[in-house]
């Protein structure tokens, strides 16, 4: 029965833009759906594989390998193989930098700093590392990503003014931007650890474009998961939850329902 209810496995899916493909199927099957996401700073590759494994056991539909700070190529490809060797869901690259890149993923989320104050990380930063994508086979899913509310160490590092919690439809202006210029996705980012993106932002966002919404930072407990879910996010990234459970698997599967949870109810009204 849970077999049947994880759906398709990746390695049975073949051809180009398969992880896309994936995404919008469990999208499509689940309602929404839940990403871990693993730092290779702080996590090394025993525990990321035992940490994906239970993040797969609980339900979650995906894992991303990345971080704002310290991250090398040879330490993100560490963690991808240490991954892949236990679990069949794509692994997806969310890159600090375009130094962080392994060939050894399924994807990544190909990343354009939409409110930095530094051309660099919008387009820059893209630019360097588009034919490594390229020599390395990798799937790039585009992304553009907004800072939000304290914005953590990543609002640092790019350089963002992050845009404040009291001013959704400036969020909403960005994501509706977005979507105009042709971006697939959309990240609400609150901040790796920081204050979750309100659940009033995300509702003024999803009134306002078409493609998925992914939203992170901060999300700890699976009220706020099926909050944010509830007013139209599409896909909930943890990251700093599993670092700090004792029990991951646990933790994790409480935030998947809660996410499911949220999407049966959105769509009841
Ligand atoms: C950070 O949005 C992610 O980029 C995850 O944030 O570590 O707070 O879960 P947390």
């Amino acid at each position: 029965m849970r077999a049947r209810r994880r759906g398709r496995r990746l390695s049975r899916m073949r051809g180009e833009g398969r992880v896309r493909r994936y995404i919008l199927d469990r999208i499509r099957e689940r309602g929404a759906l839940h990403m871990t996401l693993i730092d290779p700073d702080k996590t090394g590759p025993e525990e990321a594989a035992e940490i994906g494994r239970a993040a797969y056991r609980s339900g979650t539909s995906a894992i991303m390998v990345g971080g704002s700070i310290g991250v090398s190529e040879s330490m993100t490809d560490e963690i991808v193989l240490a991954i892949k060797r236990e679990i069949d869901i794509p692994v997806i690259l969310f890159p600090g930098s375009p130094t962080a890149l392994s060939r050894h993923a399924d994807a990544l989320w190909f990343i354009s700093v939409l409110n930095s104050q530094n051309p660099y990380f919008i387009t820059g930063a893209q630019m360097q590392g588009a034919f490594i994508v390229k020599r390395y086979g990798l799937e790039a899913l585009s992304l553009g990503y907004i800072i939000v509310g304290v914005g953590g160490a990543v609002s640092i590092v790019s350089y963002t003014r992050p845009l404040p919690f009291n001013k959704p439809e400036i969020v909403a202006a960005y994501a509706l931007a977005a979507e105009y210029i042709g971006f697939d996705f959309i990240y609400l980012e609150g901040g790796s650890g920081g204050k979750p993106v309100p659940a009033e932002a995300v509702a003024l966002v999803r009134k306002a474009v078409s493609i998925p919404i992914l939203v992170g930072g901060g999300i700890r407990d699976p009220e706020t998961a099926y909050r944010l879910v509830r007013a139209g996010a599409d896909i909930v990234v943890t990251g700093t939850i599993v670092e700090e459970s004792s029990n991951v698997e646990d933790a994790l599967r409480g935030i998947v329902e809660a996410v499911e949870k949220g999407a049966r109810d959105r769509v009841k009204g």
